[in-house]
């Protein structure tokens, strides 16, 4: 492995790494598994992947929440650390390091950032007099906030409450990279999808003030190095998990050299600015390269409302990978949500999906023409005939599909990937259905094989194409199909047409429908 990897290129990704001070909802799964399948996708491709994810455990939100519960926060961290940690297992997240920011070396990293950053001569001490919401663990300016009705002020854009907050501080020369901030959203793009880049864009443009990163008021967090009297600023330390995930501080490591700079950060909308602004500028302080491409995808809300604790309308992921099954689920949040968009879960948008694009379109076609090979063609691959212009059109469109899904996975846009997936899929079940391959059982057997041939071909391909959505489902496809796991799965074997003769196991369903169950039918 060791070998055969540093042949590929690599491909390092991340996840956001969520604040541990609660247990972890759709929203963190839904970010956790469109990282995971982008993962995967880049693995079948041929790419060496690392994949980051995990927990952010410092700040004041932590230890303000640790005290209501009448633990420390390290004990807070601990508990709640492994309720995401099984929630990444049982939604099949495929990580190669689930990072804490209480580990060891995280922080090493962080002090050998913050060291790099002062020697550049953009830290200072000072002091912050100003607004800080701990629920967002962000300082807001006098601008951002509003007076709520009931006397409280709040932070304009996300509506948490804001406090006032004076203490020294040590500040990062934030103003100082305003205009290499701005060149790196003109010429690398850097932030997708384009609507956040031009929000990032005018933000920074309308002026940056210098950052706040030290803490004095509470001890929960990394000492700045030389003084430990302060933490680090929660987000400090939080971004530099990505570089600590790849081995830094040692940058003549293996690791290093081979995985930075990542090829994405995958995050939500609500922390774009941290990622495209105080990030890049962290890191052009620190001489250090800069993260190809920061995603920020969009909010998952629950039939149209926001979650939240007080509603009462938190979904824990377990419950649905309970009701609907996992790859069903991972398939309806990538299919059904445009990524950068905002979505919606419902009960009826997830049945919906289930039930037409995995159990008829997709499942039906597999069943289909798997039961007339077992019945008819002795459980082999059937050998195919001459190819008429209907045949060679339907492999075609299977063919043709490696290259432009390929390029919305470069662009993060799993949904058209998947929809165009399967626009073939209906054209199969159409071609399959027009063939009548059931009638030429008797008056044209030869004809059979060579529609049943062309059928499993698409099924084949499609199957391939799929296993970084639905990973379990498809592998059931692909063994149905008598396709060995390893190299005949990757996305090389694409082009390898199914071997006539072969003998296939016995045809077993793999996309079930999705029963109503007693007590939800009216
Ligand atoms: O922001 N829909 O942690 P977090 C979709 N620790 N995505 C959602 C969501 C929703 N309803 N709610 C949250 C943090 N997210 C920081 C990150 S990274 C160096 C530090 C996403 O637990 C959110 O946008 O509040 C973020 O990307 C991730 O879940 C973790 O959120």
């Amino acid at each position: 492995e060791a070998v055969t990897s540093s042949h590929r290129t690599p491909y390092y990704i991340t996840t956001a790494i969520a604040y541990p001070n609660g247990t972890p909802h759709i929203g963190h799964a839904y970010e956790v598994i469109a990282t995971d399948v982008m993962a995967r996708f880049k693995r079948l491709d041929g790419y060496d992947v690392r994949f980051l994810t995990g927990t952010d455990e410092h700040g004041q939100k932590m230890q303000q929440t640790a005290e209501k519960e009448g633990l420390t926060a390290r004990e807070l961290a601990d508990r709640n650390s492994a309720r995401f940690r099984e929630m990444d297992d049982a939604l099949n997240i495929s990580y190669d390091r689930f990072i804490r920011t209480t580990d060891a070396d995280h922080y090493a990293a962080s002090a050998a950032i913050w060291r790099r950053m002062e020697e550049a001569g953009d830290i200072y001490l000072g002091k912050y007099a100003g607004w800080y919401s701990v629920r967002d663990e962000a300082f807001y300016g006098e601008d951002e906030t509003e007076l709520r009705e009931d006397g409280v002020r709040c932070s304009t854009g996300t509506g948490t409450e804001v406090t006032w907050t004076e203490e020294e501080s040590y500040f990062f020369r934030l103003s100082a990279y305003q205009d290499r901030l701005l060149a790196l959203y003109e010429q690398e793009g850097f932030v997708h999808p384009e609507t956040r880049r031009n929000e990032i864009a005018s933000f920074v443009r309308s002026g940056l003030e210098d950052l706040s990163i030290s803490r004095t008021t509470f001890d929960w967090g990394v000492p700045v190095p030389g003084n430990p009297d302060h933490v680090m600023y929660v987000w400090v330390d939080a971004l530099t998990n990505y570089l600590t995930g790849v081995g830094f501080p040692e940058t003549d490591a293996e690791t290093f050299r081979r995985y930075w700079p990542a090829d994405a950060h995958v995050i939500g909308k609500d922390i774009a600015r941290f990622h495209a602004v105080y990030w890049p500028a962290f890191l052009m302080s620190a001489g250090l390269p800069l993260p190809k491409r920061v995603f920020a995808h969009g909010f998952l809300f629950n039939q149209g409302e926001k979650m939240s604790k007080s509603v009462g309308n938190v979904i824990d992921p377990h419950a649905l990978v309970a009701e609907y099954g996992l790859d069903p689920l991972r398939f309806f949040l990538l299919r059904e949500v445009p990524f950068g968009q905002d979505g919606s879960y419902s009960h009826d948008g997830i049945k919906n999906r289930i039930n037409s694009d995995l159990a008829n379109d997709l499942g039906n076609l597999a069943q289909r023409s798997l039961s007339m090979v077992a019945k008819n063609c002795a459980g082999r691959v059937p050998v195919p005939g001459e190819l008429t212009p209907e045949d060679r059109a339907m492999l075609a469109a299977a063919a043709e599909l490696y290259e432009p899904v390929r390029a919305e996975f470069d662009e993060q846009q799993f949904h058209r990937a998947l929809e165009r997936i399967w626009r073939v899929v209906a054209e199969a079940n159409r071609y399959f259905t027009a063939m009548e391959p059931w009638k030429l059982r008797r008056t044209d057997p030869e004809r059979m094989a060579t529609v049943l041939w062309v059928t499993l071909e698409v099924v084949r391909v499609v199957g391939i194409l799929v296993q970084p959505v639905v990973p379990d489902a498809a592998a059931r496809l692909l063994d149905v199909l008598g396709q060995d796991q390893g190299s005949a799965r990757l996305f090389a074997a694409l082009g390898t047409p199914l071997v006539a003769g072969t003998e296939l196991p016995p045809p077993a369903p793999v996309f079930p429908r999705y029963e109503e169950p007693a007590a939800l039918q009216a």
